[in-house]
């Protein structure tokens, strides 16, 4: 059996915000090496599966020693003589041993290291590309980037409660050019902002994150910067959001909607959330909505989904965190049309997969998504041509944690040649939820 595991190790390593994670390599017997790194949220959904943390004075706490040891001295000797090959039972032999419903035992960040590094391997052994290797030859569709270029709520230190404000460029003969879009917009952006005299200093996944007067005008400096670009919103350039709400919710202890940066003194109730994305919708081209609603408001999130859910994508990311039983739930109340994917937020690529597959089953689209924290391990670009899933969201087109996904996106580009589509060839392509 050519990969057939004969060694597991996992290190501590660093992530984009200095704090530390997991890396994971797994070794076959031909030799190959498998290797994967842990990406760790800022923004976490109550409901996520565990990211073990040491909790001692080192790295404030954040260190993952307890993690690594479980790989080292607990997992690896169960796994060794497995064939790298053999996912399903891999990841279920994980969750076997961890054996609570949150891997809250071993830990997602030690299973998910393991789990991806035993496909990295896999797909070594095989000769194939990673995206090859989990989607098979159908395999061929490059996802529309959401870029985040402006960056507030817990990923800034500014004045915007909303978290991520996007772009998405849609309409474009491919990949390659949806991405010069996004880069030329990204670059003007930073004009916009320093002609403005607005901090041109950069949040945690890459975007701008200046002082603003309101919210929406993180819209009103989007629609300058697209002004001055070759392109124009509305037609080739669509606006995304994830204003993170769980966050907004959390900080007013379930009272409602606390605009916590701005004006803490406002708090609003899910109707006037809605209203409020109703209104926006109306005046700016947004195709997209993540978190509109918090992680714990079903009935709100079915109301938003009743407004909205017919022209707008909402996308559930607290409220689905990667697990098909919470996605089951939205989809037998009514609430939300698309998923945000993060592996670790469900901790296997096993249990990633077969989210994706229910969504792709039940109506909803998939995103494919990054972390706040992340590394240069670009596992999600494969992920996202694998499954053909059509988005990726993964920050701005700046600093190399994020441009690791993009530039591995470039390359499966390449390979594929005349066989890659772009998922947002038409200007209604992908997120929109009659895609
Ligand atoms: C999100 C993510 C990624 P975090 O909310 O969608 O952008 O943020 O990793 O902090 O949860
Ligand atoms: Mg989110």
């Amino acid at each position: 059996m050519q990969s057939k595991i004969t060694n597991i190790h996992a290190r501590q390593v660093l992530d984009s915000r200095g704090n530390p994670t997991l890396e994971c390599d797994v070794i076959l017997e031909s030799g190959v090496l498998g290797r994967a790194m842990v990406p760790s949220g800022a923004s976490t959904g109550e409901h996520e599966a565990v990211e073990l943390r040491d909790g001692e004075d080192a790295f404030g706490g954040k260190g993952v020693a307890r993690a690594v040891g479980n790989v080292n001295q607990v997992l690896a000797p169960r796994l060794i003589g497995m064939d790298a090959t053999d996912q399903g039972a891999i990841d279920a032999l994980m969750i076997e041993a961890d054996g609570s419903p949150n891997k809250g035992v071993l830990g997602a960040n030690a299973m998910l290291g393991i789990s991806l590094a035993s496909a990295r391997a896999g797909a070594l052994a095989s000769g194939q590309p990673l995206y090859r290797y989990l989607g098979g030859d159908d395999a061929h569709v490059l996802p529309v980037p959401m870029l985040n270029i402006l960056n507030g709520g817990k990923h800034a230190d500014n004045t915007v409660d909303f978290k991520e404000f996007m772009i998405q460029p849609q309409g474009f003969a491919d990949f390659q050019s949806a991405m010069r879009a996004g880069v030329e917009i990204y670059h003007c952006l930073s004009t916009v902002l320093h002609e403005q005299k607005l901090s041109t200093a950069v949040g945690d996944e890459g975007g701008f994150a200046p002082d603003l007067g309101s919210n929406e005008e993180a819209l009103e400096m989007i629609a300058r910067a697209v002004d001055r670009s070759a392109y124009s919103l509305g037609d080739k350039i669509f606006i995304a959001l994830d204003p993170a709400t769980s966050e907004l919710a959390n900080e007013a202890d379930g009272k409602g909607y606390r605009f916590f940066k701005s004006d803490p003194d406002r708090i609003v109730d899910a109707d006037a959330m809605t209203q409020l994305w109703s209104d926006w919708c109306d005046r700016w081209p947004i195709r997209s909505i993540e978190d509109g609603l918090a992680e714990n408001d079903w009935d709100g999130w079915a109301g938003l989904t009743r407004a909205l859910g017919d022209t707008v994508q909402l996308v559930g990311d607290d409220l689905f965190v990667t697990n098909q039983e919470f996605l089951q739930r939205g989809i037998d109340q009514g609430c939300a049309n698309a998923i945000l994917v993060k592996v670790n937020q469900i901790g296997t690529l096993t249990e990633t997969l077969q989210v994706m597959d229910l969504a792709r089953r039940s109506g909803y689209a998939s995103v494919c998504s990054h972390r706040s924290g992340e590394t240069e391990d670009s596992t999600i670009a494969d992920i996202a041509v694998a499954t053909n899933c059509g988005q990726i969201k993964t920050g701005a087109p700046c600093r190399s944690d994020r441009n690791a996904k993009y530039n591995q996106l470039f390359r499966i580009a390449e390979q594929l040649g005349d066989a890659a589509v772009y998922a947002g060839a038409s200007p209604s392509g992908a997120g929109t939820s009659s895609s």
